[in-house]
């Protein structure tokens, strides 16, 4: 719709700026000259909000200058540029992360000293944008900052919500779900893009137009119309070196009000397309691994996949004569399946738009797009009703459909797939009701597929994708997750980032997997010490929060044992607690026992859908209420469920915690990332062989994580033998005690059924293996107490986790990306 430069993204034009000063005056100066033009306040009466707008507008600005570079830099290079598509960016907090990545941190620490103000506690003022439910898209965000680091042209293209992820408050024991409001007090990262606007079209007819002498075109026709509108955050990578752009869309009515309804009186009526459009992108589902399914999801996912294609297709052609190279000049990355629906559009962009052949366009499609799976639980599989998808997309439907043939008759003649063969790949489910198979949809239309740690990756080959694989046997490979090292090190642990740089100097803050030089410091008592002593300042910390927030008075000299996490069935919180109840049990049978003082620490939202996820966070309330109230376990044990769990408060409680919780049933979680952060941060993993804690083993080595439990292998076996928890529970008194006195109601006197089919299914069907693992899981953690007790070997093994957990950067990931799928970057 747009031919227009936006000039602060493809950089035409733009001056060169002058280098700016970066010392404590200047940026004082600086800070107070924008209290007072931009905010309106003197520094006199300026409250601790506005010194936070001051700041981030000084800070803003040193970044744009470097924005304008980079995006010229990839213009004019004509270097291979990489979309990331996801529906999730689970970003937090930017204002630390820009400081810290610009090297700016003491000296407007300094700067904001001078007026009185403390630079920590005016960051805690900006809001945490959470557009995103989970891992995955708090993987898109480090992603994101990696890519900007790694000096990769990358654009992340998104939805700008106007409510991200639901705040999440615990009343009574239960969670309750209330608006978030990130852009109350509008957000000074964002740069709304008027003059990008595209239309998206939904519903209508397709017509055949047969011109003389000319082969049939298709014409699509919608019935409904939006716009979308761009908002630009620029994102900063380590040491400024590039800033890449986030852009996310809006959607827009193109007439905001329908002026004859209104002059007739209907102003309701009136402004019923206008509601309509906005309604798209005004609130993030809170659906984690399982599928959201309404008809409001299916045009988020089409919105976006169609804004950001047309932008791609304009960019590109700014400087392409036409789209024939498209993927020499740009590779697309599905973030799973959200915006697969890119396949079948930007097939119809090439033919209908832009006048393509078939063959060629489904080459260039190919090429273009590669696609990340991240999860294999069937709930979570993306599906459409054909009837739906019919309605609301019937060009792409078609598309669908078409290549759906070109995809048979290849398995038949090339292969020769059999019919059972052909219904699996068939990317119409024929069994259920009629459905368009999204992961079917993205794995034919990439040039690569991967899976998100090895396991994952491997099992993606023998289960979803196990007929496709046979198919296409040299399109999946794996790409093992990272987190950045700069907000999940620097930023969230300056203590433990000070002590490594006082150890081995600094080159590990430009290379990560320098702090390999780090291991043998294990064996060094007074090191130890130190590294013992940040831990002991970051739980302190930690302890704070928790009896502000929640009047729970926590010894930081305790086991800081923590799961934070979504709250699912498949990553077992019911275990732990479980376990926590079995220990109460103990603790007060036999006090004259040495026993380990733990404080078991929970925190996670449940999707407001989710029943039994619910349940999970109302009994670990219930149980903590409990045992924090009797004196007869003393400080020996105390359970806390910290309510509203983000990415700011993760960044306290990862560098608060001795032991992390990876407990899920082996097969289930594609990856993790949270193992990661923990591990950086010297906590010790307990562990079941799933996802990436499997290669976290192989880099920390055995005696440095504690695993426990069935393997993928085995709990796929039981599964096959239809199993049921009961014979497990008779044989293990302290399980049955412990499920026992939740179902008779010892944590809901006031309502001593709460729990009775919660504990029920497990009799009869123990699915997750809770029983199943349940005394490894037992033993594991008694073994961990003996050990903490040797304080020396704790912090060896704490030391070690920190120094081998370099790999884990989203540093590696990226450049794995770029290296092998994308073929972009500076080493390409
Ligand atoms: C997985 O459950 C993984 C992240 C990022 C999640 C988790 O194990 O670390 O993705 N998947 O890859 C997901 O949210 C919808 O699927």
């Amino acid at each position: 719709m747009t031919n227009e430069v936006d000039s602060a993204l493809d950089g035409t034009g733009a001056p060169t700026p002058a280098p700016r000063k970066n010392d404590p005056e200047t940026l004082a100066r600086q800070i107070v000259e924008k209290l007072t033009y931009s905010v309106g306040k003197t520094p006199a009466e300026a409250r601790r909000y506005d010194w936070l707008e001051a700041t981030t507008l000084v800070i803003r600005d040193r970044i744009i200058d470097q924005w304008m570079e980079s995006s010229q830099r990839a213009k004019t290079s004509g270097e291979k540029r990489v979309c990331y598509l996801s529906m999730e960016f689970l970003i937090g907090r930017l204002l630390r992360d820009a400081i810290n990545n610009l090297n700016l941190t003491e000296p407007i620490r300094e700067a904001l000293s001078r007026y009185g103000v403390d630079l920590d506690l005016v960051e805690l003022l900006e809001p945490d944008a959470a557009l995103g439910n989970g891992g995955l898209g708090r993987l898109a965000a480090c992603f994101m900052e990696s890519m900007a680091s790694t000096d990769i042209p990358g654009f992340g293209y998104g939805i700008r919500y106007v409510h991200g992820f639901f705040r999440q408050e615990i009343a009574d024991g239960a969670q309750v779900e209330l608006p978030e409001t990130w852009l109350a007090h509008g957000n000074p990262w964002e740069f709304e893009r008027r003059e990008l606007a595209y239309e998206i079209g939904f519903g209508g007819k397709v017509t055949t137009i047969q011109e003389p002498g000319r082969p049939a075109r298709q014409v699509w026709r919608p019935a409904e119309r939006v716009l979308a509108v761009a908002y630009d955050t620029p994102i900063v990578g380590w040491r400024g070196r590039r800033v890449n752009t986030l852009r996310l869309w809006s959607a827009q009515p193109l007439d905001p009000i329908l002026l004859d309804a209104f002059n007739s009186g209907d102003h309701i009526g009136a402004l019923v397309e206008s509601n309509k459009a906005e309604a798209i992108t005004r609130i993030l589902y809170p659906a984690d691994s399982h599928q959201a399914g309404q008809e409001l999801r299916l045009r988020q996912e089409y919105f976006f996949s169609s804004a950001s294609l047309q932008d791609i297709i304009r960019r590109h052609l700014h400087a392409n004569e036409n789209l024939s190279n498209l993927a020499d000049k740009f590779s697309i990355q599905l973030n799973d399946t959200h915006p697969a629906v890119s396949v079948a559009e930007l097939m119809r962009l090439l033919i209908d738009v832009h006048g393509h052949e078939w063959a060629e366009a489904w080459e260039i499609t190919r090429n273009t797009f590669s696609y990340t799976n991240h999860t294999l639980l069937p709930e979570a599989l993306e599906h459409w009703p054909i009837h739906l998808f019919e309605r609301l997309l019937p060009r792409q439907m078609q598309i669908i459909y078409a290549i759906n043939a070109g995809v048979i008759r290849e398995a038949a003649q090339e292969k020769g797939f059999d019919d059972s063969k052909i219904a699996a790949i068939s990317l119409i489910d024929e069994g259920n009701g009629r459905r368009v198979r999204m992961g079917q949809l993205a794995f034919v239309g990439s040039h690569a597929v991967n899976g998100v740690s090895a396991l994952h990756t491997e099992l993606m080959k023998e289960t979803v994708f196990h007929h496709l694989h046979l198919l296409y046997p040299d399109r999946i490979e794996n790409k093992t997750n990272g987190v950045t090292p700069r907000r999940w090190l620097m930023q969230a642990n300056p203590g433990l980032t000070d002590l490594v740089t006082d150890a081995i100097g600094p080159a590990f803050l430009d290379d990560i997997e320098k702090i390999a030089d780090l291991d043998p410091l294990a064996d060094d008592a007074a090191f130890r010490e130190r590294f013992a002593a940040v831990k002991r300042r970051n739980k302190e910390q930690l302890a704070n929060l928790i009896g502000e927030r929640m009047a729970t008075q926590v010894d930081p000299g305790a086991i800081f044992d923590i799961q934070v996490k979504r709250i699912h069935e498949y990553k077992r919180q019911f275990l732990n607690i479980i376990e926590a109840i079995a220990l109460y049990d103990q603790i007060r049978s036999h006090p004259e026992r040495d026993w380990t003082p733990r404080v078991k620490i929970f925190a996670g939202k449940a999707a407001p859908s989710y029943a039994q996820a619910k349940q999970i966070i109302h009994l670990a309330n219930d149980v903590a209420r409990t045992i924090n109230s009797d004196p007869a376990v003393r400080d020996l044990l105390k359970v806390v469920f910290i309510p509203n769990y983000n990415v700011s408060l993760a960044e306290i409680i990862m560098p608060a915690a001795d032991l992390s919780e990876q407990i899920s049933t082996a097969g289930l979680e594609a990856s993790g990332t949270g193992n990661m952060k923990f591990a950086m941060n010297g906590a010790l993993t307990i562990g079941t062989l799933d996802g990436a804690n499997v290669e976290m083993l192989e880099h920390v080595g055995e005696d440095n994580i504690f695993i426990f439990g069935l393997t993928a292998e085995e709990v796929a076996q039981r599964r096959r033998e239809a199993h049921s928890g009961r014979s497990i529970i008779a044989e293990l008194p302290l399980l049955r005690e412990a499920l026992d006195a939740i179902s008779s109601g010892v944590f809901s006197p006031e309502d001593p059924a709460r729990y009775h089919d919660l504990v029920s299914n497990l009799y009869n069907n123990d699915w997750w293996m809770t029983c199943a693992d349940f005394q490894a899981y037992w033993d594991t953690q008694r073994r961990l107490d003996a050990l903490w007790q040797d304080q020396d070997e704790w912090q060896a093994k704490a030391v070690h986790n920190t120094a081998r957990m370099g790999w884990f950067s989203s540093d590696r990931s990226i450049r794995e990306y770029a290296r092998d799928i994308w073929k972009a970057g500076p080493d390409a």
